[in-house]
């Protein structure tokens, strides 16, 4: 079977991007060549050169793997994005991809594309664990190993902060404007929190050039939505079919999509408006909105719906128990919020609800469960700081965080062993050695560095409120547990 390539002539299946790729420049260097770039910057970045055209075409890079190259470079960047929803199937070939990069065996290459004056805008979803910023300080992690050999060997970084200090430097000393830096993970204020790990990175380097990058490149945060699945075997079967050619990068997603950006890009960007694209000043409380709701769902969810044996969300939300706590986790994180005129909390429960209950997605509960240790924090336990302050139960941040507890066992009731996947995953397999009272867990796992917040602990009730949780959980066995605690949920 042909591979997509740019000579070839798509079936009439498919959406063939609405330009000519190869008549647009790069604009953009995304760090994180993954699905969701695919799904989500790369797609809005195809609709705006379809409008507007421009020089706006993305080269991707993989920080480690070479996979996404390969994948890549053989079709001239061309992928297929197959939208799946109640509605029927949608899919488009996306044009916007001018390259691809990996950081295994081609630094010198990503920086020069960095160190471009065609570059005006360097991208990221490199996940939560990618950066290695201190969450604590907010400085650069010198524990985490690609800060350690950036620091150590500046010229050829191979790390996010390494990679964007150089190429600043690298820009200033020739006298070029310096790029946007736009980070779009799932992280609160994500634009401050990369621009703080950037700048305290340049200064154990060079003081002076912290300071010109703290004053003349912007960080604007932005809030990104769309969920991904990991393609199957399916999402390539279905590319062949579509396009008539063989996809080795296609990747498969919802039709829903939404981008909150805040419009500081003054080396320019595209016109991702025409996409859709919402520019806002200030884009925290939407941030704050979809990281609770949303993705604090997503993680409650995770772990009590992989406990309770279901492999995707989809299978959550048709368990009542589970969709009732669904519903109640998505009422306490609204409850966390402030109003955001014009967006109604509890409609957009429904609508979650709503992408959630998508048959056509397998969105893998074992998926989301991944890395909880980076997502806890801004997902439940600042939330639930939040809803004590505002005097509102702590139960279902309480709940979610002892399912999170249970699951870092890595056993289920019925005896199967599974890999945590978390960064700090050996250090919590190691704190839990032996352990199996619910209090000595819940000890054992508050006192993880860095995780919880000292005034979370320092709550009456909450460790308490989590223990009795986990001892459901391990005296009646996953499934009695999360139907027991249903039943208190108010419906
Ligand atoms: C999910 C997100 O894996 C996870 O942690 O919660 O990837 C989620 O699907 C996206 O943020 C949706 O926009």
């Amino acid at each position: 079977m042909d591979r997509l390539n740019a000579s070839r002539t798509l079936s009439d299946k498919v959406k063939a991007p609405g330009y000519t790729p190869a008549e647009h420049g790069t604009g953009i260097v995304h760090l994180g060549l993954g699905a969701f770039l695919r799904a989500h910057l790369a797609a809005y970045t195809d609709a705006a050169l379809a409008a507007s055209g421009g020089d706006w075409r993305i080269v991707g890079v993989s920080l480690r793997s070479t996979a996404p190259v390969e994948e890549l470079e053989p079709q001239d960047g061309l992928y297929t994005l197959i939208e799946r929803g109640p509605a029927g199937t949608n899919a488009r070939v996306i044009g916007a991809l001018s390259g691809a990069l990996s950081g295994a065996n081609q630094r010198a290459e990503i920086l020069e594309a960095m160190a471009d004056p065609a570059t005006r805008i360097v991208s990221l979803t490199v996940t939560e664990k990618g950066y290695g910023i201190d969450r604590a300080t907010g400085g650069a992690d010198p524990s985490f190993p690609a800060v350690a050999e950036d620091l150590a060997n500046p010229i050829a970084p191979g790390g996010v902060l390494g990679l964007i200090v150089r190429a600043l430097e690298l820009r200033r000393a020739a006298g070029i404007a310096p790029f946007t830096v736009l980070c779009c993970d799932n992280l609160p204020e994500n634009g401050a929190f990369l621009q703080a790990g950037v700048v305290d990175f340049a200064k154990r380097r060079d003081p002076d050039l912290a300071d010109w990058i703290a004053q003349s490149v912007a960080f604007p945060s932005t809030m990104v939505d769309r969920i991904t699945p990991a393609r199957t075997d399916r999402t390539l079967a279905d590319a062949t079919a579509l396009t008539g050619f063989a996809d080795a990068a296609a990747i498969e997603t919802e039709p829903f999509t939404q981008w909150v950006i805040e419009d500081r890009f003054p080396s320019g960007r595209p016109d991702w408006d025409v996409a859709g694209a919402i520019f806002v000043e200030d884009v925290a409380p939407y941030e704050h909105m979809k990281l609770r709701m949303l993705n604090g769902t997503h993680s409650m969810l995770a772990y009590a719906g992989f406990l309770s044996g279901h492999r995707y969300v989809r299978d959550t939300m048709a368990d009542p128990a589970m969709r009732r706590l669904i519903k109640r986790h998505l009422a306490a994180a609204a409850a966390t919020l402030t109003p955001l005129p014009g967006i109604d909390f509890s409609t957009y429960a429904e609508e979650l609800c709503a992408r959630f209950t998508n048959l056509e997605i397998a969105h893998e509960t074992y998926q989301i469960a991944m890395d909880g240790t980076q997502k806890l924090p801004q997902r439940i336990l600042r939330p639930a700081l939040d809803a004590h302050a505002e005097g509102q139960s702590l139960r279902p941040f309480a709940f979610a965080t002892a399912a999170w507890m249970r699951y870092c066992l890595g056993r289920k009731d019925d005896g199967t062993t599974y890999a945590l996947r978390d960064p700090m995953e050996g250090e919590i397999s190691s704190r839990l050695e032996g352990l199996t009272d619910d209090v000595g867990i819940v000890e054992a796992l508050c006192e993880l560095p860095g995780l919880f917040p000292d005034a979370l602990l320092a709550i009456p009730g909450w460790k308490a409120a989590v223990t009795e949780i986990l001892a459901g959980f391990l005296q009646n066995g996953d499934v009695a547990a999360i139907r027991s605690e249903a039943e208190t949920a108010e419906a």
